[in-house]
């Protein structure tokens, strides 16, 4: 079990712009779990609940919250707008949804003006899993624990591959001799 950091504010802040939007989330949640890094998760809208996000990104940033992980599908403008609202880094991870399925919220995510940036990962769960895994990245810097669990569960994934791969070819085998 790797330890996770128990301090009372996180050291990472999930916020989506919808309760609809957690099932793409949950993968972020187990990467962070998995690899020690404290987190916490809400709901919070840049336009439904524009001053409670902002008082969620002020709070966590001012007791030593590391980094943010924004989550929002259609004009996703959540991770922008917390982006405006700190100077720690800011993850987009644009979802899928509404008739053009994710590429909508892409675009609004990854097309930031220049001087508040905001660093767009890909369309739904790999990208929130894959943010989760940049936050830990970034958090391993001053925790070399958290290194070691990234390196851990590189090599866990890459023995999965191998697995796969002995799988597979025993298949072929078994198919050509029968
Ligand atoms: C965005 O609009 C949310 O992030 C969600 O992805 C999308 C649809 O929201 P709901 O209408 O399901 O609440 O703000």
């Amino acid at each position: 079990m790797v330890e996770v950091n128990s301090q009372a504010i996180p050291e990472v802040l999930i916020l989506m712009g919808s309760a609809s939007d957690w099932k793409h989330l949950r993968g972020a949640v187990e990467v962070l779990e998995g690899l020690g890094v404290s987190f916490e998760v809400h709901v919070s809208s840049a336009h439904r609940t524009p001053a409670r996000t902002v008082d969620l990104v002020q709070t966590a940033e001012a007791g030593g919250c590391r980094v943010f992980i924004c989550a929002a599908g259609m004009a996703a403008h959540l991770a922008g707008v917390v982006a405006a609202h700190t100077v720690r880094p800011v993850l987009g991870v644009p979802l899928p949804g509404g008739v053009l399925d994710g590429v909508d919220a892409l675009l609004s995510t990854v097309q930031m003006p220049g001087g508040i940036p905001v660093a767009t990962f890909a369309v739904g769960s790999a990208g929130a899993r894959n943010a989760a895994f940049f936050a830990a990245q970034v958090i391993a810097g001053d925790r070399p624990e958290v290194g070691v669990a990234l390196k851990d569960a590189r090599r866990v994934g890459g023995e999965k591959i191998g697995v796969a791969d002995r799988e597979i070819n025993t298949e072929l085998r078994a198919g050509k001799d029968s």
